[in-house]
C-alpha cells in the first residue's frame, strides 16, 4: 500500500485557523471560464465557511456554463464585487492570480493590502499566497478542499459532497485520466458516503449534449480522414459551428473521441476561432509518439500525449485535405 502524501500542510492549516479567528471578510474567487473543479470547489467552500459563521462571498467573472447549472448553490455566484467589502481573497484552482481575470478591474485584490489565500493543484503554482494549500499531486482543487474541510472539522452536507465530487469527476475525466490515483477513488468513496449525488453529476456533465452540439460533432466526424502516415485529421471552419448556432467551445471533447481510434498514430483537430486564428489540438495513444514535440514545431506546447498550437491570422481551406492559409 502506497502512502499518499497529504494535501494540506499543518503549518498552513494553523495559519488559516488563526486568520479565521480574526473574523476577516473573505471573497472566494473561481477562475474565468469556470469548469467543474473551480465551480465545485468555490461553492463548497462558500457553503461550509458560511455555515461556520465566516463572513464570505463567492465570485466568478464569467457565467457558470449551462451544464453546471444543476450544481447546488450556483445562485450565490456573483460576477462582480466591491473590493472595499473584503479583507482577503481566496483564489481557488488558479495557477496564477490573473486566471480570475478580475485584476483589470480590481487592483486592490492583487495589492498587499488584501490577504491572499491560495488553494490549487496546478504544477505552475509557486505558492504566491500568504496562506497556501497548493498540492500538484492532487487530481483536483476539490480534492484539496475536501481534505481542508475535514481538517477544519467543518460539516460536509450531501450538497457540499456533490460539489466536491463534481470537481473530482471533471478533472479526472470521469476517472480516466492518469491523475486517477488510489486517493482519488478513496475521496470519491468518502464523498458518496457523505451523500454526494453521483448520478446527477454523470447525467448533467457526461450524458448531456444538446441538439446543435450533436449535429456539430456529426459534421466533424463526417469530415474526418486518415493520412497515409496514419494521422487522423479533421478541420472545422467558423461557419461549420456558426451555421448550427454552436460555439467553438462545443468542440471540447471531440478530439478525445477521434483519438479513440486504435489505428490512428495521432489525431489532429484544426478549428477556426472567433478571432481569425486556427487552433490545433493534438492527441496520441501510441507510446512512441510525442505530440508535444510536434506542437512545439508550430510554436505550441503541452504534454507528450496531448498538446496544441495556434496559427495567428489564418483560416482553414479544404480541397482534398485541410490546409491552413493566411487570412
Ligand atoms: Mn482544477
Amino acid at each position: 500500500m502506497t502512502t499518499q502524501k497529504e494535501l494540506i500542510e499543518a503549518t498552513e492549516l494553523e495559519k488559516l485557523k488563526k486568520y479565521l479567528s480574526s473574523k476577516p471578510r473573505i471573497i472566494i474567487l473561481a477562475h474565468a471560464g469556470p469548469d467543474g473543479d473551480t465551480v465545485g470547489a468555490t461553492l463548497a467552500l462558500h457553503e461550509t465557511f458560511s455555515n461556520a459563521g465566516v463572513d464570505v462571498k463567492v465570485a466568478c467573472i464569467d457565467p457558470i456554463p449551462t451544464n453546471l447549472q444543476f450544481v447546488p448553490f450556483t445562485d450565490r455566484m456573483q460576477n462582480d464585487f466591491n473590493e472595499d467589502d473584503f479583507d482577503a481573497v481566496f483564489f481557488v484552482d488558479c495557477g496564477a492570480r490573473k486566471m480570475t481575470k478580475f485584476q483589470e478591474y480590481k487592483e486592490r485584490i492583487l495589492s498587499d493590502k488584501m490577504v491572499k489565500l491560495n488553494l490549487d493543484h496546478h504544477p505552475t503554482n509557486d505558492k504566491w499566497g500568504e496562506i497556501n494549500f497548493v498540492a500538484s499531486h492532487a487530481a483536483s482543487s476539490t480534492q484539496i478542499v475536501f481534505e481542508l474541510l475535514q481538517k477544519l472539522e467543518f460539516k460536509i452536507t450531501p450538497k457540499i459532497a456533490t460539489c466536491l465530487l463534481l470537481g473530482i469527476y471533471t478533472d479526472t475525466g470521469s476517472f480516466m485520466h492518469q491523475n486517477t490515483t488510489p486517493s482519488v477513488y478513496k475521496a470519491a468513496a468518502e464523498l458518496m458516503k457523505l451523500g454526494a449525488n453521483f448520478s446527477l453529476i454523470a447525467k448533467n456533465v457526461f450524458r448531456s449534449n444538446d441538439f446543435k452540439v450533436l449535429k456539430l460533432w456529426g459534421k466533424v466526424l463526417q469530415n474526418l480522414y486518415v493520412t497515409s502516415d496514419g494521422a487522423a485529421i479533421v478541420g472545422v471552419n467558423k461557419k461549420d459551428y456558426e451555421s448550427l448556432g454552436a460555439k467553438r467551445e462545443d468542440l471540447a471533447g471531440v478530439i478525445d473521441y477521434i483519438n479513440s481510434m486504435p489505428e490512428a498514430k495521432y489525431s489532429v483537430l484544426l478549428s477556426e476561432d472567433e478571432k481569425g486564428n486556427v487552433k490545433a489540438s493534438l492527441r496520441t495513444r501510441k507510446p512512441d509518439v510525442d505530440v508535444k514535440a510536434l506542437a512545439e514545431k508550430f510554436g505550441g506546447g503541452g504534454h507528450v500525449k496531448a498538446s496544441g498550437f495556434t496559427i495567428k491570422d489564418s483560416r482553414l481551406e479544404k480541397e482534398i485535405k485541410w490546409k491552413i492559409v493566411e487570412k
